[in-house]
This record gives structure tokens, sequence and C-alpha cells, in this order.
């Protein structure tokens, strides 16, 4: 902290390499919950690249004993500690270090470093928790060898677990044993992990292709047991996808899995002990829904897909993280589509994907944290796990895939691990590899990593009946965004198809195009600010279908008409875009409608045109069309995505307008709704499979707009599909579809909490139901605070209540007295002493202060000054609120 308590910022620029580099590491670990005891030995050597001659380690949170420089003890004169960093000024060439410290993992409740979870040991080192186990160059361009010696009371500790192989375990005096693993693997710091605890596994040995056989294992607390089946069989999905897609094998003879109860993120690749949120990996029927399965086939495959994104190639400094962040969510992202394995499938994926980049990538671009794919400073880097970082990063990747080809793409993967295998580098490696294996300038292609902001596209098009050309005029433009008034124009890939008045693709001829004849849809690179593509051979004038696939991560404008739209929705090809064509109608009848409540105060006098129920029912009843895609052609867009389309947000007439088209629809579409809701039961015994959950998806979407405005038999319809779901989605779905009903589902709330108490998981789903719930004031959420298994110390339980509320409930968080602003405000001040990374997180939920009416703004800043005024702010909360105020 420096003296006016502002803490600094670390800039990009100012990178420097590494004083010394680490060849071996030797840890030893006595654990005890109070006082753990770590003596490590590192041996290092001068980097002949630094002018400097000093060691420079961090450490934070711990009490040093001892620290001896080739074998002599060094007095306090001898080195300086100053905040987190440890430097030892003129050092030997060669050196080897010992040092002793002390920890106290029991009172570790930020969940950096090594923690107690359920009175067991584990640790979280990315990004930087490995300075609170030991003091060490704790940064990701110093990778070394690591061998670790795990010492523990055998009862309370029987399985003892660190990266790479187990050489060794044994039994010691007073009830303790040992074990001894070695990681073959050279690795940066962060990806180190132990776990010490009292846990079972499910294990299988599994022949890689090249018939070499490993051992995989899942861990989990006893009891769990029955839950681990779909993790394991995605991780062989995994493991067998990435040697068919990009040539990689897994290079260890053993891959381990461990699901805790307490932890901040998704999950953590460290080398070959994967450590899982509990979420991420236990499901059965009973437990998980359809959702959270896929959510454990991409998790399992992405912590996977890390250990050549990320382990083996990895990034040279935290500014680097979308190197392996991006990369890596992109690859999970086309392993789930892969698993699916149909077109339909894939777009049904594709179509999630930037349903999250709207909800949640989108605002923060526009937001005061807007940051670049590859930031250029930052105060804390845990507060840049992003969905830039990471989901706007993933479409940069996808990218490059659009502009290459899959094959084009592949050889730009196989050169980088050519080049920079077992390297520490930066996202301009990456760039380079990919233009260099595929003969391409992507200069330009820079600023994808370097600006902020969502570009918008702007589209115009003419059609000349008489020379047969269309002309697609693109331009493009992006908004300001803080330290980057001006942008300079993006490479966007901008794919297109044209349709015939039957609604036909055309087999279309670009221009100076070179893509092969016939081609129904074209990537047009738009580099400059205006540019001009023309389609020649055009016999009537087409409908443009632009940006398919969403092939970049922009916002397209173009003004289409209904008429246009309608086609589209009913015919497009691409399946993104047909989904696109229905989103668009509905947001230009929300708007609509929310400016009318907005002025009038209610929903009395609202109409909603047969035109898009038409529409809707036509979709609706398609049986040509895969479920998935009718539920998700069916959802109207989000309370967050209209507001995002406002000026000035007013999120209970955008709440009163919705539910209005909503109940409209379920009025008019009743006969439908309930047809689809028979048609697409799923009897027999539970699948998570892609058409199975599609199939679910579809009727309890239908059941939900059933019940906006239920009359008895619909009532009974979600009580009848509650009280004999045979598994958790479609009970959970119908318990939603009975609160949000407005009918009184206090009696359901309660049985389900029975059934389900000694379920962590599903108790988490219980408060964010309620959570979510229309009729959920701030009140009933301090309520809820009271309830005896609620608790701010588990990340998951506090997400589900408190996120919940303030991020899935926008028309009661901000209620006009500003009272759940103060409650926020409490919140975040409360949790930041427990843990400042879920802190941060919540104190995000007001990143878009500046959009709301001046009465909420006012009281939303001073919820945000009264944190910001807090003296004992962390970093990550401080860093946060500093700038939404700025
Ligand atoms: N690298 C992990 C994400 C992760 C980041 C930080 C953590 O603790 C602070 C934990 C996990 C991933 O991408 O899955
Ligand atoms: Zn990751």
């Amino acid at each position: 902290m420096r003296p006016d308590s502002t803490p600094a910022t670390i800039y990009r620029k100012d990178y420097t390499v590494p004083s010394y580099l680490v060849e071996t590491v030797e840890l030893g670990f006595d654990l005890d919950p109070d006082r753990t005891i770590v003596a490590n030995r590192i041996t290092m050597q001068h980097n002949p690249a630094s002018p400097s001659r000093s060691i420079v380690l961090h450490g934070e949170e711990l009490e040093l004993v001892e620290l001896r420089l080739n074998g002599r003890a060094l007095a306090p004169t001898e080195y300086k500690i100053e905040g987190s960093v440890l430097t030892i000024p003129r050092a030997p060439a060669q050196v080897v270090l010992e040092i002793e410290t002390l920890c106290t993992p029991v009172q570790n409740t930020s969940l950096s470093g090594l923690y107690v979870s359920n009175g067991s040991f584990y640790t979280q080192c990315e990004a930087e928790g490995f300075r609170r186990i030991t003091y060490f160059p704790d940064r990701p361009d110093v990778m070394a060898r690591y061998t670790v010696m795990l010492r523990a009371d055998k009862a309370r500790y029987p399985v003892l677990l660190s990266n790479g192989n187990l050489i060794e375990s044994g039994e010691l005096d007073d009830g303790r044993h040992y074990a001894k693993w070695e990681d073959p693997f050279k690795k940066p710091s962060y990806l180190f992990a132990l776990v010490a605890a009292r846990l079972v596994c499910q294990e299988e040995h599994y022949t890689l292709k090249s018939g070499r056989e490993v051992l995989l294992q899942v861990w989990v607390e006893e009891g769990n047991l029955d839950k681990t089946d779909y993790a394991m069989q995605s991780l062989k999905n995994s493991i067998r996808w990435d040697e068919e897609r990009f040539g990689l094998e897994l290079d260890l003879d053993r891959f381990m899995i461990v699901a805790v109860g307490d932890f901040n993120m998704g999950a953590m690749e460290n080398k070959g002990l994967n450590i899982f949120n509990t979420k991420f990996v236990l499901a059965n029927p009973r437990v998980a829904t359809d959702i959270d399965y896929a959510g454990i086939e991409a998790v399992v495959g992405h912590e996977y897909f890390h250990n050549w994104t990320g382990n083996r190639v990895t990034c040279r400094d935290w500014f680097q993280l979308s190197l392996k962040e991006g990369l890596t969510v992109f690859r999970d992202q086309e392993f789930s589509a892969d698993m699916i394995g149909t077109d339909s499938g894939r777009a049904v994926t594709r179509i999630d994907q930037v349903r999250t980049l709207r909800q949640a990538q989108f605002p923060e671009d526009a937001g005061p944290m807007a940051h670049p794919v590859r930031p250029d400073s930052f105060v804390e880097i845990n507060n840049f796990y992003t969905v830039t970082v990471y989901e706007k990063g993933a479409e940069v990747v996808r990218m490059y895939q659009t502009l290459l080809g899959r094959d084009g793409f592949r050889k730009g993967m196989d050169l980088y691990f050519a080049r920079h295998d077992g390297q520490a580098v930066e996202c301009d490696d990456f760039r380079a590899a990919m233009a260099d294996a595929n003969g391409r300038d992507l200069r330009q292609f820079e600023r994808w990593y370097s600006q902020a902001g969502t570009p918008v596209v702007s589209a115009r098009t003419r059609y000349d009946a008489v020379k047969r050309n269309f002309d697609i005029i693109l331009s493009q433009r992006c908004p300001a965004t803080a330290g980057q008034p001006d942008k300079l124009p993006f490479h966007i890939p901008v794919a297109v198809g044209l349709l015939d008045a039957n609604g036909k693709d055309l087999p279309l001829l670009l221009e100076g195009g070179d893509h092969p004849k016939g081609a129904t849809t074209v990537v047009l690179e738009l580099t400059e600010q205006e540019q001009i593509f023309r389609f020649r051979n055009v016999d009537e004038r087409p409908v443009p279908s632009i940006l398919r696939d969403f092939s970049a991560p922009v916002v397209l404008e173009y003004d289409y008409t209904d008429d246009e739209l309608l086609h589209l929705y009913r015919h497009d090809s691409d399946a993104v875009n047909r989904w696109e064509a229905g989103q668009r109608l509905a947001m230009e009848r929300l708007l609509k409608l929310t400016a009318q409540v907005s002025a009038h105060g209610d929903a009395a006098a609202l109409k909603l045109d047969s035109t898009f129920i038409e529409a809707q029912r036509a979709l609706l009843v398609d049986e040509a069309l895969d479920p998935a895609f009718r539920e998700l052609a069916l959802i109207l867009p989000s309370e967050t995505i209209i507001a995002e389309q406002m000026e000035v947000v007013d999120p209970q007439a955008i709440h009163t307008a919705r539910q209005f088209m909503r109940r409209t629809i379920g009025a008019a579409l009743k006969t439908e709704l309930l047809a689809q809701y028979h048609a697409n039961q799923t009897p027999g015994a539970y699948s998570p499979d892609a058409l199975s959950a599609g199939k679910r998806a579809l009727k309890n979407l239908c059941l939900s707009y059933l019940l906006v405005a239920p009359d008895a038999a619909q009532l009974q319809l979600a009580q009848q599909q509650f009280d004999h779901a045979s598994n958790m989605t479609d009970r959970a779905a119908a318990l939603v579809a009975l609160i949000h009903s407005g009918s009184d589902a206090a009696s359901y709330l309660d049985a389900f909490y029975q059934d389900f108490a000694n379920e962590a998981l599903v108790v988490d789903k219980w408060f964010a139901m309620q959570a979510a719930a229309p009729a959920t004031n701030v009140a009933a959420v301090r309520k809820l605070m009271q309830h005896p298994a609620f608790t701010l110390k588990n990340p998951n339980r506090a997400r589900s209540l408190i996120f919940n509320f303030t991020n899935g409930n926008p028309a009661q968080f901000h209620a006009a007295d500003g009272s759940a602003y103060a409650f926020w405000a409490e919140l975040v001040i409360e949790l930041d002493a427990i843990n400042p990374q879920v802190a941060a997180r919540l104190a995000r939920s007001m990143d878009r202060w500046r959009r709301y009416a001046p009465a909420l703004q006012e009281k939303m800043k001073q919820a945000l000054e009264q944190v910001a005024a807090r003296s004992k702010l962390s970093n990550d909360v401080q860093e946060v609120v500093s700038k939404a105020l700025a």
C-alpha cells in the first residue's frame, strides 16, 4: 500500500524479465490447520538476460522462520521485506535458498493459497496464491520442476495428493503419514497444488490413442461417489477429443480431479491435479439439472485442455491471461459442440455463447471496468478473470478459425506448440504462429487484443436490378472506453448469406472474392472504416443475412424491416441468424412496450401485434426444428439485455413490459404450448444428452409460459410435474414456474428443501430460485440470510442468494427507495473481510449505475461512496468501486 493508501497500478509496459531463474523446488509440508510448516528448497541461477543481481521473492501472510542462502542463515540485515516483496541484494550467480515459513490455513477464508474446507486442506495458487504458501518468485515466467513431501495426520487426512507422480509414501510417528510427489514437467508456481483430505475416488485405467495407459481419478467426499460418473466420462471424452482435433496427448501417467465445496471459481488446471468447485463435478439425475451436466462437461474439458494451452505453454505475465483463457474457452466450446455432433446442436451452443456475451461481456465492455482482452494495467489481477478475457478472448480465437479455416487454424496451433512448448509467452506469439503458419498478415488483428469496447458494424445495402448487383456497405466504429477515446479499425470477419424470396440461399459471387463456386456463405473481411462489398448475378433484391454464426463479437446495425426479419426468422439456413431475427423482432417490441410503461406507469394499455405472435406460434410447432433451438427462439431477451439497449434504464418498466409480453404469448399460444409440453416429455431413464435436454428445455419453457397467469389446470400441471419429476431438471423447472406464477409456492419450497437439505448444491439452487423471484424484495433476502443453511463464507452459497438477487432480479434490486443498494454496500463490506475476490465480484453489480434515472443514480452513487470510504478495503474491492466512481 502506498502512503496515500491507494493501491498501486501495475502496467504491462513495465514488464522486466526475472532476475533469477529457478531450476528445482523441493517443498516439505507439515500440515496442521493452525500452524503449517513449509520448508522450501529452491535452486536458482542468475538470468543472463537480467541486469539485476537481486533475488526477488513474494510472500504474503507468512511468518518467516529461517532463510538460508547457499547453506548460510541470512541475518535480517542481509535481505529486506517490503510489503509482500522480499529482496536479497547482490546475490551470487548460483543459489540454493532454503526457506522455512509458517502459515495458518484454518484462518484463510480468502480461499487463495493453502486453506481448509470442511476439515481438509486444499490449495488455490492462481494467480498469486503460491506466495501465501511460501516465499517464491511468484510469477508465471519462472518455470521450475517441483518435488513435494506431504506429512499429515493419517486419520484426519488419509489422502495426500500433489502434482505429477506419487514416488513414495509411508507411515510416520504419532499417527502421521507421508507422501512424496514429483512433477516431471516444469511449471509456473500458479500451477502448484496439494490436497490433504478425507476423500474417496472413482478411478479408471484409460488407454490413450498411442497405446499408453494412464490412471484417471475423480476424488470426492464420502457419500458423493454416486455423483462422479459424468465427470469421469467427460474427462475421457476430453482426452479423446484433444487427441483427435488437435493431436494433443495427455503427457502424464496420472490425472486427478478433486472436488471441493469452498472454491472461488469454477475449477483450476493445476498440473495433473485439477481442483474443482463441487458444482462442476458432482451430478446425478436426482440433484443435477441438464445445465449442470453441460457445465460439468465444459469445465472438465476446459481444465483438461489447459494442460496444453496454459500449462505446457503458459503466460509470460498476467496481462497475457487471455492467451491461455481465451484459447481454452474456445477449445472447450468446440469440444461441447463436437460432443453434440449435429449442425443444429452446434448452432444451439453458439446461440448460448452469444447470449452470454450480450448478457455479461457487452455490458462489461461498455462499463467502468472495460478493458482490452489483453489489459494494459491492473490493480488486482484477480479482478481480471473476466468475461472479456475469457469469453471475448474466445471470440478472438474463434475469429482466427473463421479467417483461416479449420485446417489453417490447426496449422497455426501446431506451429504454436512447435515454437513455444515449455515456454511462457505472449498473445502476440499466438497471433504470429497463426499468421506464419498460414502466410497471412494479421498485424491489424492485434487491435482485438489492445482496444477495449464492443465494435459496432453498421450495414447498408443497395440493389441494382439492371446490373444485377447487390452491394453491402459495411462501416465500423467503436465507442470510447476508459483511457481509449479513439479507436482504430478492427479486422472483422463478417459472414454473409443472401436469401431469395422463397427463403433459399443464393449461390454467391463476390466481386474480388476467392470463395468456392456456389458457396452460400462468404466471409467479408472488414478492415477499413468503411468498405463496399459487391455481389454479382443477383436476380432479385435479396434479404441479407449478416454476421452469420455470429462471426465477430460486434453489435450489428442494419435497418431490417419487420418483413425482412420475419423472412429470416422463417427461413434463414444459418440457425444463429434465424434466432437473431426473432430476438430483433422481440427487442423492438420490448423497447416500445417498456417506453409505454415508463410513460404511463402500468401495463393496462399495452398491446402485442399478432404478426409477432404468429411467428412465434409457427416456430413453436415446427417439428422439423430441434426442440433446443425452438426453446432458445421462444425465450425473450433478458431484462439485462433489454436494459443495455436503453439510454436511461427503467428496470421496473422493463420487467412489466417483458412480463406483459410473456403473459400475452402464453395466453395466445396456450393450445400449442400445452401440446408441445406433452409432446416433449422424456419418459424412461434420465439421460443428459443434447436431444433429451433440448426436449426438457422446450417442455419447461412451455410450462413457464403457461404459468405466467395460470388457471387451476395449469397450476396443477406444474404441481404434478414437481411431485412426480424423476430428475432435477424437471423438478426445479416446476418449482421455478410455481414461484414465478405468483401463486403461493411456500409448501413446494419447503418440500424441496426437506428433500435436499443434505445436498449443498441443491440448497444453493433453493436459495437462487428465491433470490431471482419477482416477489423477492430486499427484506425477503435479508430474511433468507437468517436461514440456518445460509453462510457468506461459502462462495457458492453467497452467490446463490446475494448475486442472484443483485444480478438476477433487477426490478427488485433497483427498488425506488434504494434499500437494496444499502444492502449491497453492507454485503460488499462484510464479504470483503472474509473473501475479497467474492466481494469484488459482488461490487461489480453496480457497474452500470450511470445508466439509471437520476434518482436511482444518486442512491447508487451514495452506496458506492459508502463502500469506497471504508479504510480497510481490499485492493480487489477498492479497484472496482474506484473505477465505478471515476
Ligand atoms: N484458471 C482457472 C480459473 C481460476 C482462476 C483463479 C482462481 O482462483 C483465484 C481459480 C480458478 C480456469 O480458467 O479454469
Ligand atoms: Zn481457464
